[in-house]
């Protein structure tokens, strides 16, 4: 009898040691409205990404690809009027574009499929302003056909840029039938070309004519993308990807996954963000202080969009002002290194093609990433940390190797954690700080000045519970400069 109470109560404690251990919260969660600010420090630390947002966060590397009616006209916004007739690609060759983005480390390319002009680079049924009325291949050409077989060739993913804002369509600002249109577009988009991964939304949007103003059905928008494409992301308007508040490349410093914003398309979004006093732009977007007015939060990390050229589509006198490689490496610092996904936008020229200039950029920058990444200077940085607020650990540097660069990875399966951490290196007989900062999250990269360590003491300042840091490594990072 005695040893049956025992089995009994353990297989008790084992479960319910399981249930307390399983708890996560994926994507969106809602805290009780009696909750103490210690029970939502704790919730908000167990949400989670849900996959297709695991899988989007580790590619770290993903382009964009501005082509259509405006790479012909120079314009950067087309008011819809521009003749079909001058989309003339004269070599267009999307695996040009997807082998250079594949060797330079790319992991996915998203294409304009329409942009506010609201011409459709694709054989829609939907508008006689696409592919079809041009002279390209006679008018049976399809770029996002093309693009889609090359992604597939090459074995990188493949996303989508939807415009919803269209300065064609006859329909738009008549909020019905132009959603009608709009989700007409997107099956066919989503039905046609085998898997996409990731789908754009912007947020620029004006008026129709006479003023009308539409409102988008993005619930039925949603709902179409995750019937017919439950593994992409969607991304700005969408819920799942968030635009980092700027085009300039800059992630914030302190980079919250597990935010308080609500995302563009939720209805309930003006009123959460209202209370809150939150926009896309706003620095603070997952403090204490804030989890503490918030009623919900929501797994939504932040991409880091912008241009290798001041603008976002081609423009020939823009030839010799793609970004030096300096000014890359300082966005990717900026954004992987700031827990953010980085699309970096390419634009095709009126060729078809990936310009020289652009292509040579990327191949410098995978080679600079490359050779920095390839030597790892700590001694085993990959083992699983699960550190306590205050705690600290030492790590052993392999001997005589210089260091200027700091990475930190934690295990976003298990929520976003550190809110502060502390490095110092052993060096000259003491400890002396190398950097401090605050968020981790997916991944941190730091710079420091360069010196040569014994040893490297990691301290947890802060953290919301336990702290899982399933990665670190040291490395040094050439200077580049800045006129290159
Ligand atoms: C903005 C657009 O208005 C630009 O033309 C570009 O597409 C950029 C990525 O998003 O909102």
């Amino acid at each position: 009898m005695k040893k049956h109470i025992l089995l009994f109560v353990s297989i008790g404690l084992f479960i319910s040691c399981v249930r307390v251990k399983d708890i996560t919260y994926e994507k969106h969660l809602v805290f009780p409205s009696d909750a103490s600010q210690e029970k939502k420090i704790e919730m908000i630390s167990h949400l989670v990404p849900n996959t297709p947002q695991l899988e989007w966060q580790q590619m770290e590397l993903t382009a964009f690809l501005h082509f259509g009616i405006n790479t012909f006209t120079g314009n950067e916004w087309g008011d819809g009027k521009d003749d079909p007739k001058l989309f003339n690609p004269t070599q267009l060759n999307c695996e040009q574009w997807v082998k250079a983005l594949k060797d330079a480390g790319f992991k996915m390319a998203i294409l304009t499929a329409k942009h506010h002009d609201g011409f459709c680079l694709w054989q829609t049924q939907s508008t006689e302003y696409s592919v079809k009325n041009s002279p390209w291949k006679n008018g049976k050409g399809d770029v996002v056909r093309e693009l889609r077989d090359a992604c597939e060739k090459y074995g990188i993913k493949f996303g989508i840029y939807l415009s919803p804002w269209d300065r064609n369509a006859k329909t738009y600002g008549d909020s019905p039938a132009y959603n009608k249109l709009y989700i007409q577009q997107l099956t066919e988009l989503l039905t046609n070309y085998g898997e996409i991964h990731e789908i754009w939304f912007d947020g620029a949007c004006g008026e129709g004519e006479n003023g009308r103003k539409q409102q988008y059905d993005w619930k039925s928008i949603l709902q179409t993308i995750r019937t017919l494409q439950p593994q992409a992301v969607t991304a700005i308007m969408g819920d799942d990807v968030r635009w980092v508040g700027n085009e300039s490349g800059l992630g914030r410093e302190t980079e919250w996954s597990a935010t308080l914003i609500a995302p563009g398309s939720y209805p309930d979004k003006k009123e959460n963000n209202t209370q809150l006093g939150l926009n896309e732009m706003s620095k603070d977007l997952g403090s204490r202080s804030l989890i503490e007015k918030a009623k919900e939060a929501y797994w939504y990390p932040s991409e880091v969009d912008v241009s290798i050229r001041p603008g976002w589509f081609y423009h020939p006198e823009e030839d010799d002002k793609v970004r030096s490689l300096s000014n890359l490496v300082d966005i990717y610092f900026q954004s992987v290194g700031r827990n953010s996904v980085l699309l970096l936008n390419i634009p095709p020229d009126t060729r078809g093609l990936l310009h020289e200039n652009d292509v040579k950029r990327i191949k410098e920058l995978s080679c600079y990433l490359a050779k920095t990444f390839s030597t790892n200077y700590l001694k085993k940085g990959n083992k699983l940390w699960k550190a306590k607020e205050g705690e600290s650990k030492e790590f052993i540097v392999k001997k005589d190797a210089t260091i200027n660069t700091l990475l930190l990875q934690e295990d976003i399966t298990k929520g976003q954690r550190v809110e502060e951490f502390l490095v110092e290196g052993f060096f000259n007989g003491k400890w002396q700080t190398l950097c401090k900062a605050t968020t981790i999250g997916y991944k941190r990269l730091l710079r420091f000045n360069e010196c040569k360590v014994e040893k490297i003491r990691i301290t947890i300042l802060s953290s919301r519970g336990e702290a899982n840091i399933k990665n670190i490594g040291l490395y040094y990072a050439q200077q580049v400069k800045s006129n290159i």
